[in-house]
């Protein structure tokens, strides 16, 4: 016999998606990575979650930043001139809220989102010009860690205090040791004292967790399947969605909701644009996305591996969602 012999990415096969799914579905157990939900629909459905009733993560944040959002700004502004960076800003309808309690400190703000997606920060360059004539947005069109590098290249820093917006539990995503890595890019781009801003869901009772990401409505399931008809579209392949089923584990060990699309029965699928079959014996899954759910003591942890310390932190009475203000040591 000869040495195993490693499948191999067709020549031209070699854009992001395609590179994601080639080594996604090679692996065992197979992956796909939570990128992949926010093409134009997954984006939409993303919204319509924030909506649902049960996923109560987006409302109650926007409870705690309404709260104090005049508390956090000014705690982080430490009576200097602040500008606000947002890491995956999306649709930033948070982000009002906070720009509007710069606003009132000192009367106007510089802001700069930061997104891969060009779109997105026209969408929301356009909307917050016009409801809050005092920002000047500056959109950054690049991942978190060049786009912190561009702007800090932009020779900003030293002018004002820097508050980076990193809300909505989006580090979640992240293994562990992937999030301290990403935090540490953001702190190499810091001077000592700006600040991070960083939003984070926290361990909570395991039913309502199970709600939040398997709503009634079936809005996560159709957002987690996109990811198929994504692939179908953009790759030519052949998924059948309705031989999956949306699946959503608590993982206690990992203390994290996992998102998985589960084969309903024995199947090949082509991958046409890859020269791929993939086959799925009955009950295998993809797993799709990880959502690590917080204690203080872990984000504390990961705040002061990343060379930051903490300020000062909110939370919703129910303790279900924490903010916590941190600057650069
Ligand atoms: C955007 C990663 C914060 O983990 O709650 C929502 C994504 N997935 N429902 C989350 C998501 C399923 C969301 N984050």
């Amino acid at each position: 016999m000869s040495a195993i012999s490693l499948p191999k990415l067709p020549a031209g096969a070699s854009s992001a998606i395609a590179m994601e799914v080639f080594a996604g579905l090679n692996e065992r157990p197979k992956t796909l990575s939570p990128w992949l939900f926010y093409d134009a629909a997954g984006s939409r459905l993303f919204e319509a979650i924030t909506e649902l009733p049960e996923y109560y993560v987006t409302r109650t944040e926007r409870q705690i930043l309404a709260k104090h959002a005049a508390e956090i700004v000014a705690a982080a502004a430490g009576g200097r001139d602040l500008s606000i960076i947002e890491l995956g800003a999306g649709t930033a309808t948070k982000t009002g809220l906070l720009l509007n309690a710069t606003v009132a400190q000192q009367g106007s703000v510089t802001y700069y989102p930061i997104d891969v997606s060009e779109t997105a920060l026209q969408e929301a360059r356009t909307r917050l010009e016009s409801e809050l004539p005092e920002v000047t947005v500056e959109p950054i069109v690049a991942d978190y860690t060049e786009g912190m590098r561009q702007n800090n290249a932009a020779g900003l820093a030293g002018a004002g205090r820097r508050l980076v917006l990193y809300i909505g539990s989006s580090i979640g995503n992240f293994s562990p040791a992937d999030a301290i890595e990403v935090l540490r890019g953001v702190r190499a781009q810091l001077a000592p004292g700006d600040c991070l801003l960083l939003g984070t869901d926290m361990v909570k009772d395991t039913s309502m967790l199970h709600a939040a990401y398997d709503d009634a409505a079936g809005v996560t399931a159709r957002f987690n399947m996109n990811m198929l008809i994504r692939i179908n579209r953009e790759l030519d392949a052949t998924f059948n969605p309705q031989l999956f089923r949306h699946q959503a584990r608590w993982n206690e060990q990992h203390s994290r909701i996992e998102m998985h699309l589960e084969s309903l029965l024995a199947q090949k699928v082509a991958v046409r644009a890859l020269d791929l079959e993939v086959r799925f014996s009955l009950g295998e899954t993809i797993h799709t996305e990880n959502s690590y759910k917080f204690t203080d003591q872990r984000v504390l942890a990961l705040l002061t591996r990343a060379g930051f310390k903490l300020r000062k932190q909110w939370s919703d009475d129910n303790k279900w969602f924490t903010v916590y203000l941190a600057a650069a040591a």
